[in-house]
């Protein structure tokens, strides 16, 4: 079998990207591990940047996301048991919206489903072969059988834990990280959200966020040990932390149910570069991780998709190879204003065991600052809204 592009995993960064290739009449087809519900049932991110909603609108798959996103125009900021709100409209005339990605997946599965565009589910042992030259090779098993795929381009869009990243010399790569001494344990429960904003609370216990889905879907994130297992938390010592960490009229509002997920996610800071090895090209988790605090991952994936499909466009409808020498340079360019942003909001608001009272002096400056500097709340506006691509 031959195709222009094999695409690498089935998540934001290689459904958007095929969607984008399939618009320019680029085939390709994707590689999935998983199945279908698999991928569909893993509950991530929640807050698209406008940027992202119209990458969607382009792509004339927004339908739901239109009648079923909900417009957010601020969100706040919890400490010292008071509230800080973050007009996001006020100083950067945009907006984001909340949609599951999980709904965002959904709506780019059924888009291609419907175009006829191939995803190979179920897809086991994929490996790269041969991206040092002109025809990349990709096998894998699938029903028994090997199976292998000659292509003029790999894109690795398999998260943090695939293979096209694992597929390289470790010389070939620079790696840049940064382990948070803490997770994140979230649920999700069919409960009315405590405030019809986002709330992020810094609190001596740990940070909380409140966050939902829809009008009657909440999900509620606490602070906990990096190695903290999701079972040793009934959905009672759940709630009943969560309420310690917010101020008295948030916690009086979160109405607490039976959870429908609990599961805790490690905190990471990490970039892989370049991002592009002969004709293999990485995108989104592959090539960098960000801490969920700054709400960035799911969009940069969708960045990466944008400005991969745009080099790939020139380089298979142009014939012009300027656009895949320069999707690192661009791309990264992005990556790393993301990365700072994320790291930063992760900075001020949780508790770090080993501060020093200087430096728990300095969380505290930053919200004074933002307390008072219009200023200061536009510049983190801007970053949450999202950086132009
Ligand atoms: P994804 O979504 O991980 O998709 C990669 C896909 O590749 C498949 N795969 C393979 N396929 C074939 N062969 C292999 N060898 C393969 N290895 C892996 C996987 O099954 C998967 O379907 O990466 P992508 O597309 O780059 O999208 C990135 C976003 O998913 C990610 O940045 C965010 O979800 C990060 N993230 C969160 N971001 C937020 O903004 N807010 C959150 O609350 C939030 N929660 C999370 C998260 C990421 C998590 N991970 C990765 C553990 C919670 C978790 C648990
Ligand atoms: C979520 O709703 O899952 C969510 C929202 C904002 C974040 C992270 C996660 O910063």
């Amino acid at each position: 079998m031959r195709r222009q592009v094999v695409i690498i995993g089935s998540g934001p960064a290689g459904l958007m990207l095929g969607a984008l290739l399939g618009r320019a009449g680029i085939d390709n087809v994707i590689l999935e591990r998983k199945s279908r519900d698999y991928v569909l049932g893993r509950i991530r991110a929640g807050v698209l940047e406008d940027g992202t909603v119209g990458l969607l609108r382009s792509l004339g798959i927004a339908g739901r996301l239109d009648a079923e996103g909900l417009p957010h125009h601020g969100f706040a900021l919890g400490f010292a048991h008071r509230r800080l709100r973050i007009d996001l409209t006020e100083g950067t005339g945009r907006h984001v919206t909340v949609y599951g990605q999980t709904e965002v997946t959904r709506d780019l599965m059924d888009a291609r489903l419907a175009a006829g565009m191939e995803t190979v589910y179920e897809a086991e042992d994929v490996a790269l072969h041969d991206f040092d030259g002109p025809s990349p090779r990709v096998t894998y098993a699938k029903d028994g059988r090997t199976h292998e795929i000659v292509c003029d381009v790999i894109a690795g869009c398999d998260g943090f834990h695939g293979v096209a990243r694992e597929s390289l010399p470790a010389s070939a790569l620079t790696t840049f990280e940064r382990v948070y001494p803490f997770g994140w344990l979230g649920v999700l429960a069919n409960v009315p959200p405590c405030s019809h904003e986002l709330i992020y609370a810094a609190h001596e216990r740990g940070f909380a966020l409140c966050s939902m889905r829809s009008p009657t879907r909440s999900r509620y994130y606490v602070q906990c040990a990096a190695d903290e297992k999701a079972e040793a938390w009934s959905d009672q010592r759940f709630w009943d932390e969560l309420r310690r960490r917010l101020d008295p009229e948030a916690a009086a509002a979160v109405v607490t149910g039976p959870s429908i997920e609990k599961s805790v996610a490690p905190l990471r800071s990490f970039v892989a570069e370049p991002l592009r090895f002969g004709r293999l090209f990485l995108a989104g988790d592959a090539a960098h991780i960000v801490p969920p605090t700054g709400a960035k991952g799911l969009n940069l994936a969708a960045g990466d998709a944008f400005y991969l499909a745009e080099a790939l466009e020139e380089f298979f409808v142009e014939r012009s190879e300027a656009g895949i020498d320069d999707y690192s340079r661009r791309a990264l360019a992005r990556i790393w204003k993301a990365e700072r942003f994320s790291w930063w909001m992760t900075s001020l608001l949780h508790r770090f065991d080993h501060l020093t009272p200087f430096e728990r002096r300095m969380q505290d400056a930053e919200f004074a600052l933002l307390e008072s500097s219009a200023l200061a709340r536009a510049a983190l506006a801007e970053n949450y809204v999202g950086l132009p691509y």
